[in-house]
């Protein structure tokens, strides 16, 4: 039905109507404010460099796209309209056009060349972290896993996915002695000093989860049985950043949300003092509480009823 009512209406207008559909396109684009756009094409960035080069980098080739996909566009459309069959019912027959045929190689060589180039040259910013700001050098803890920023100064956090929120331990050896060297953690809200090269070691303890808060850089799958790691570094102190695992993971996959908190590099070691307390505080009361079931009788000191 629809398609008889199109068909009828090109009929009327004629196929000349379709030659301003990559004029239209191409105008709409181009007169699209700026933030519309990036609201609905190109990727959150600014919360850290990483986040930047990728979207920038997103940026090159998403305009380079764009340009090439009005191009061939216009050239179909004008191509059915110059040689429609009403005005030349005979079709001409071409044995190929060596200069075109070429020109076409190489512009598509080139492109490919230019989104190589341009890749290449942004990849080491997004991969390699950088150093830590000097003012914040005094919460630092090492990791000797990677990534590594050039002077080693960095903040070390694991990452665990699991059904339906996040983990974050915060400390060097988080990922071999959490529980051991008893290091502060909190679950969906990340707490991070500005200006501190942040290392990330991702895991998961049940299915795959994908980490992502898309202004402070990529996605990061955590695999159970592997150790995935990625980087951010927060310019701007008392930002919060929203995040969502990004790997279909089950049945609330939607909620498990995740918030990055940046805040001064002293209002940080302040937290995490009082984190450390808060989780000592929580701790010795379950220890309080257990013996108390077990001199009652209601729990053994195996933990079985
Ligand atoms: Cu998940």
């Amino acid at each position: 039905m629809i398609l008889r009512s199109l068909q009828r209406a090109l009929r009327r207008t004629g196929l000349k109507s379709l030659a301003f559909i990559p004029l239209v396109l191409g105008l709409t684009f181009l007169t699209t404010p700026s933030s519309a756009l990036a609201a609905c094409c190109t990727l959150k960035s600014g919360g850290s460099p990483n986040a930047t080069s990728i979207a920038s980098l997103y940026n090159i080739i998403f305009y380079i796209a764009i340009i090439v996909f009005l191009v061939v566009t216009g050239f179909i459309v004008y191509s059915v309209w110059a040689f429609r069959a009403s005005k030349h019912p005979v079709a001409a027959q071409i044995h190929g056009n060596t200069k075109l045929e070429l020109g076409l190689t190489a512009g598509a060589a080139g492109i490919l060349v230019i989104l190589a180039t341009v890749t290449f040259i942004k990849l080491p910013g997004i991969i390699n972290p950088p150093d830590s700001n000097a003012s914040t050098a005094s919460v630092l803890s090492a990791s000797l896993t990677a990534p590594n920023p050039p002077n080693g100064n960095k903040l070390t956090i694991c990452v665990t996915g699991r059904q339906f929120i996040w983990r974050y331990t915060y400390g060097a050896g988080c990922n071999k002695s959490a529980w051991a060297d008893k290091l502060p953690y909190s679950y969906q809200e990340m707490v991070v000093p500005a200006g501190e090269t942040v290392d990330l070691i991702i895991q998961s303890s049940d299915v795959i989860h994908s980490w992502w808060v898309p202004a402070l850089g990529g996605k990061v799958d955590a695999v159970p049985g592997f150790t995935t790691y990625t980087w951010f570094q927060a310019e701007h102190a008392n930002e919060l950043y929203h995040g969502q695992c990004a790997q279909l993971c089950g049945r609330q996959h939607a909620f498990m949300t995740a918030l990055v908190k940046v805040v001064t590099p002293q209002q940080y070691k302040s937290w995490l003092k009082q984190q450390g307390t808060l989780i000592n505080e929580q701790n010795d009361q379950v220890t309080e509480l257990r013996q108390e079931l077990i001199k009652q009788g209601y729990l053994t000191s195996s933990g079985v009823f």
